[in-house]
């Protein structure tokens, strides 16, 4: 059984906004193109929300139902910035992140729960770091597949919280609307209303012909979601499958310290390009080109996922080291790290403690 989180942002650009200008809290905020000029509301504070403001409307129609709103121009880049902090944090509790669009993903979560944390701890834990370390407020869903998921983060909103337990899917989907399953557009449900049909209940119980004769080729699948138990993956984006920085020396050198300085500063380089993505790594490599041009690696699996400088520059160390021999000389050196995932339930400092050299390996 998976265990599948949908978190999406309140009001995210008027949450950014609000987040940086303090004056603006509590307020009705528009942000979008001015109406003179014809600009469109691209998001609304749900201040201004509650005067019928919405995505997409025309700023001169929001500004005629809220005279008091205040127009704010759209600022992307912060917003990009924004949405890598809250990516990262996602990444941080499980590797399986499918981003839908800078607000919004799923998070696969089923290590985690498998791992001993109830999904409504892993989501109240993600709802609390989310705003203690951005200022921002998202809603979640959790349930056992994406439809379930998606529709829970959106029922609750703002500051939702919504968990679906297995087996309580299609109880949960019955009394909602068709068109909020994915792929029921208003047209969709327009037809299904022709046949009476206006609760995902009540389209759940049609039999598999009628889904043949409605949907087509999409039959089964429109089926499984209404019944909540849909079984699409998570659609992760080719992922980083591993981080490294080298240096060519401008001359060969064989000296201890000099090649201890060059290989801690790979590491933290590398250590910061993990944080700045939201990875974690456990196998430590290490590249070296001899003054002949011979290349070769070394590798090394931590017994736990790290982005700390420490444990990346300490076994980086003790792979070089075992290297070194009077007369011999090197052109390049290289620190990586691969081998990407989370154990959210290990403590890193006792683990690291007990056995960071139990488990060598080396490759050429
Ligand atoms: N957006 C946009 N134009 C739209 C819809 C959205 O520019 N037609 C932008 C502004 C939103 C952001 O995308 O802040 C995220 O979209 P959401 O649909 O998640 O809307 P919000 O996050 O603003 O509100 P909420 O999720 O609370 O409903
Ligand atoms: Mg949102």
């Amino acid at each position: 059984m998976r265990h599948i989180i949908h978190a999406d942002l309140d009001a995210f650009y008027a949450a950014v906004e609000q987040l940086d200008n303090p004056a603006l809290v509590g307020k009705p905020v528009l942000v979008g193109g001015r109406p003179e000029n014809r600009g469109v509301v691209a998001t609304a504070s749900y201040e201004a929300r509650q005067f019928g403001v919405h995505s997409a409307m025309p700023m001169r129609t929001a500004v005629h139902r809220c005279p008091q709103g205040i127009i704010v121009s759209p600022r992307f880049t912060r917003y990009r910035e924004k949405s890598g902090e809250v990516m990262a944090i996602f990444r941080n509790l499980t590797s399986i992140v499918e981003p839908l669009s800078l607000d919004e993903a799923y998070l696969d979560i089923t290590d985690v729960v498998n791992g001993g944390s109830k999904p409504l701890a892993v989501a109240l834990d993600l709802k609390r770091q989310i705003f203690e370390e951005t200022g921002l407020i998202v809603s979640v869903g959790v349930g056992t597949c994406k439809t379930v998921a998606k529709i829970g983060s959106d029922l609750d909103k703002p500051d939702g919280l919504v968990v679906v337990q297995p087996g309580e899917e299609a109880k949960f989907l019955a009394p909602l609307a068709v068109g909020k399953l994915w792929g029921i557009g208003p047209k969709t449900a327009g037809r299904l209303k022709h046949e009476d049909i206006e609760t995902i209940g009540q389209l759940a119980k049609q039999p598999l012909e009628w889904f043949a004769r409605m949907f087509g080729k999409r039959a089964t699948n429109v089926r499984d979601k209404a019944m909540g138990k849909d079984d699409e993956a998570l659609h992760t984006r080719s992922a980083t499958k591993s981080i490294s920085s080298e240096t060519t020396f401008t001359a060969d050198v064989g000296d201890e310290t000099e090649l201890r300085d060059a290989l801690e500063q790979k590491a933290v380089g590398v250590a910061h390009q993990l944080d700045r993505k939201g990875l974690k790594g456990r196998t430590v490599k290490l590249k070296l080109r001899l003054a002949d041009f011979t290349t070769f690696t070394r590798q090394f699996t931590l017994p736990y996922h790290t982005n700390d400088e420490e444990p990346i520059k300490e076994a980086a160390w003790a792979l070089l080291a075992a290297e070194l021999e009077p007369g011999r000389a090197f052109r390049l050196l290289g620190v990586g790290m691969a081998n990407f995932g989370s154990d959210p339930e290990v403590n890193e400092q006792e683990v690291h403690q007990l056995s960071l050299f139990a488990d060598v390996e080396s490759a050429v």
